[in-house]
């Protein structure tokens, strides 16, 4: 055996074996949500013919010829009855690109379709792409939204690091064919995770941005706002008010992010966003949930302390540590929700839950008081009604309910 044909053998079993292992569930833990054995994408899921030429040949050690470093952040949505993720998929050359990977089940067995997706560029040509959020709007269409990445002009000399990120546009039926639509403008310097609002608000295009002052610092920008585009074709946000701010000692003090498209509930909006924070050991980036107003997208009525999830075990190390990040979800039929995070900017995971769970968390779960005394005396409530469900000689905690 030629060791080509050795390792073209060897890789195929193992990446046949990823795609063929059923996921499992693991420890409910919290109750919020399941999360699951494996991680339902990794760069070693990648087809064999994206990262090998093929030809004896020209490749008699079987090498390499385009390396895949990630595969993570993922859009997501249900089309004929298939759960299909929109990927970032990084190459060994730290350049993202999008590729569609589908699954029967939405916990496993995704498979890549054969050739990554042909996003059309606009006059400005992007440099990197990546983080793609998916709308299926009332209009008709399926809307993808996603940071586009470019060198900042007016760097220094010698900086090559000064990026400008804005919210690219692009349109679709059925993931395949693309149609680009101009980068979105807002008053901000720079904008990233900026996700379309799935119906008009006002008869407008609304959208959730995240102003920020410079690539990687949301600065002054705020938090997460909400503005309307009376047109989606040159899209132009006038004003961004803000509707999640950042807030001294939370979760997500330094930076937040809407994450996929806010699901419809009947009693509000769900929404899921990113929240980070500065620590001795750099960002660390969690996920938290909020609720806004059937009738008034912009005003936030419920928002739980905390995070519903962090980064865990394997989780935790990657490319960027400390880092979970989702901008997808998709809630199914019989209410079952699919929420694919990716972990520390390196593999894509799925937890599972319900819309009537994500509702009982988010009405229930205390809010925010912003001190450790207002956290103590939350707790000391919540213990003193606990007491009282104990027969007088057991001060053991009540065990936990799954809702
Ligand atoms: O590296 C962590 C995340 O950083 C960015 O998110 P944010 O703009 O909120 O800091 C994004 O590049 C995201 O892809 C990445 O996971």
């Amino acid at each position: 055996m030629t060791i080509f044909e050795e390792r073209f053998q060897r890789i195929q079993n193992e990446k046949e074996l990823l795609t063929g292992t059923p996921n499992e569930k693991v420890g409910s833990g919290d109750g919020f949500c399941e999360r699951y054995k494996f991680p339902v994408l990794t760069a070693a899921h990648v087809p064999l013919f994206w990262e090998y030429d093929l030809d004896p040949d020209s490749n008699p050690y079987f090498m390499k010829r385009f390396g895949i470093n990630a595969v993570f952040n993922a859009g997501a949505i249900k089309l004929d009855g298939k759960y299909l993720l929109v990927v970032r998929v990084e190459g060994y050359d730290r350049k993202s690109f999008f590729a569609v990977a589908e699954s029967a089940t939405g916990i496993d067995g995704f498979e890549f379709w054969k050739y990554p997706l042909d996003i059309p560029e606009t006059s400005e040509p992007d440099v990197n792409i990546y983080d793609m959020r998916l709308t299926a709007h009332t209009d008709g269409w399926i809307y993808g939204l996603f940071c586009t990445e470019r060198k900042d002009p007016a760097a220094a000399p010698g900086n090559e690091s000064q990026a400008v990120a804005q919210c690219g546009i692009a349109r679709t039926h059925d993931l395949r064919a693309w149609e680009r639509l101009a980068d979105l403008k807002t008053p901000s310097a720079q904008q990233r995770n900026v996700v379309l609002h799935p119906e008009f608000i006002e008869g407008q295009y609304a959208f959730y941005t995240r102003p920020q002052d410079s690539f990687i610092e949301a600065g002054r920008g705020g938090g997460i706002a909400l503005g309307l585009a009376p047109s989606i074709e040159n899209a132009q946000v006038a004003q961004e008010r803000i509707i999640d701010a950042k807030k001294y000692h939370t979760v997500y003090e330094s930076k937040n992010g809407q994450g996929p498209a806010p699901l419809k509930t009947r009693l509000g909006w769900l929404h899921l966003a990113h929240g980070v924070r500065h620590t001795a050991a750099g960002l660390r980036y969690v996920l938290y949930l909020f609720m806004t107003d059937l009738a008034d997208p912009a005003t936030v009525i419920y928002k739980p302390a905390g995070y519903f999830l962090a980064p865990e075990g394997a989780e935790r190390v990657g490319d960027v540590s400390n880092v979970v990040f989702s901008n997808g979800w998709i809630a199914d039929d019989d209410g079952t929700v699919y929420i694919y995070y990716g972990s520390s900017d390196t593999r894509l995971h799925v937890a599972t839950t319900s819309v009537e769970r994500l509702l009982d968390y988010v009405i229930h779960t205390r809010p925010d008081g912003f001190t450790s005394l207002a956290a103590r005396n939350t707790l000391t409530s919540m213990i003193d009604r606990n007491l009282s469900f104990l027969p007088a000689d057991r001060r053991e905690p009540v065990i936990h309910r799954d809702l």
